[in-house]
């Protein structure tokens, strides 16, 4: 079943839920804010219920969410040890829910190596990207919502479900990292009135504030610095990268990129950014960001990716030269495809 907002789906999730005992919660590999906070607040949420939860990242949590309460609840699928076949996921599981993860596939590790796990198990999908193909049990994709947690106050509204300043907190966070702090055009009427109701139910919205903007990492800055030395701008198109060795040069972590996305983001006279980062494995990963009008979840999908109008990502085969040529190809085409461009 596929429904397209909370409303609608609130009973057949209930219902999928209802005779359930022990609930894995999954997100995408490297968690944002609004992965962690739907974690946090749907898992909180169902243990209030009397429920088994188990929460599971496939990779380490941004630094920005390390306080929110509870955080520790969270598992991490890649720290625990690759020679076991069964790790980290209990038998006891009677029922996995996908949260923000817009394909499957973004569970990465967890995806590879635990199929069958996976396939015994009733799947629901909760999830905010307009990509998803829904292929749960029970799915929940509503690509109005600015973020996924955003559409977790939905459902917990419509299950008339209480929310604790706890629960309202890990809310709070999603939908305020997911508007980039109220600022995309995510920032609907209902995303600020749920952050309005959010922090009259007790969310610590100045934790939240503190932590996302006052916690970049000394080697992040670093990074910024090495990156924007090579940032280049073709008319409406600006774009930089993120080398390997740019990174072990200041001894980054993998999340540093992100950073160099929101800032060039914030360029003026712009109609499209892209940041390339060269993985570990010389994959190339590109992150997309535009204006209204400009649709680059198109262009990540031509390569395979996905995610929203203005914000999406994809994976390119390397070396970093050709992968940049490639997208900016289609990049340049899609911009210049833009209505207000045609004469
Ligand atoms: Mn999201």
């Amino acid at each position: 079943m596929l429904y397209t907002n909370a409303q609608e789906a609130a009973p057949a999730i209930a219902e999928c839920v209802r005779d359930k005992r022990h609930i894995l919660l999954i997100t995408h590999v490297n968690p944002d804010g609004d992965a962690v906070g739907s974690l946090l607040a749907l898992g909180l949420y169902w243990e209030q219920c009397g429920y088994n939860v188990t929460m599971l990242a496939p990779t380490p949590l941004p630094l920005y969410t390390e306080r929110l309460r509870s955080v520790e609840r969270i598992k991490v699928y890649s720290e625990t040890p690759v020679y076991s076949e069964t790790l980290a996921l209990p038998e006891t599981v009677d029922l996995i829910v996908l949260v923000d993860t817009g394909d499957v596939q973004r569970i990465a590790r967890i995806y590879q190596e635990q199929r069958d796990y996976l396939a015994a198990r009733p799947l629901i999908i909760i999830d905010h990207h307009a990509t998803n193909s829904g292929e749960g049990t029970v799915n929940l994709i509503d690509a109005s919502r600015s973020s996924n947690c955003e559409l977790l106050y939905d459902l917990l509204r419509a299950w008339n479900g209480r929310i604790t300043p706890e629960i309202a907190t890990a809310l709070l966070m999603g939908i305020t990292t997911d508007t980039q702090s109220f600022k995309t055009s995510n920032t609907t009427p209902s995303a600020l009135r749920a952050a309005a109701d959010l922090i009259e139910a007790g969310a610590d919205r100045a934790l939240i504030m503190r932590d996302v903007y006052s916690s970049i990492p000394f080697e992040t800055a670093k990074l910024l610095s090495l990156s924007l030395s090579e940032l280049r701008r073709d008319g409406a198109i600006a774009w930089t990268h993120v080398t390997q060795v740019m990174q072990r040069s200041v001894g980054a972590q993998d999340d540093a990129a992100a950073e160099i996305t929101d800032y060039i983001a914030n360029l003026g006279g712009l109609k499209a950014t892209a940041l390339f980062k060269e993985r570990r494995d010389g994959s190339v990963k590109v992150s997309l960001r535009s204006v209204p009008g400009v649709d680059v979840a198109a262009v990540a999908q031509h390569f395979g990716g996905g995610g929203h109008r203005q914000a999406a990502g994809a994976t390119l085969p390397g070396p970093l030269g050709d992968a940049e040529e490639r997208l900016l190809a289609v990049l340049r085409a899609t911009v210049m495809d833009q209505p207000n461009n045609r004469t």
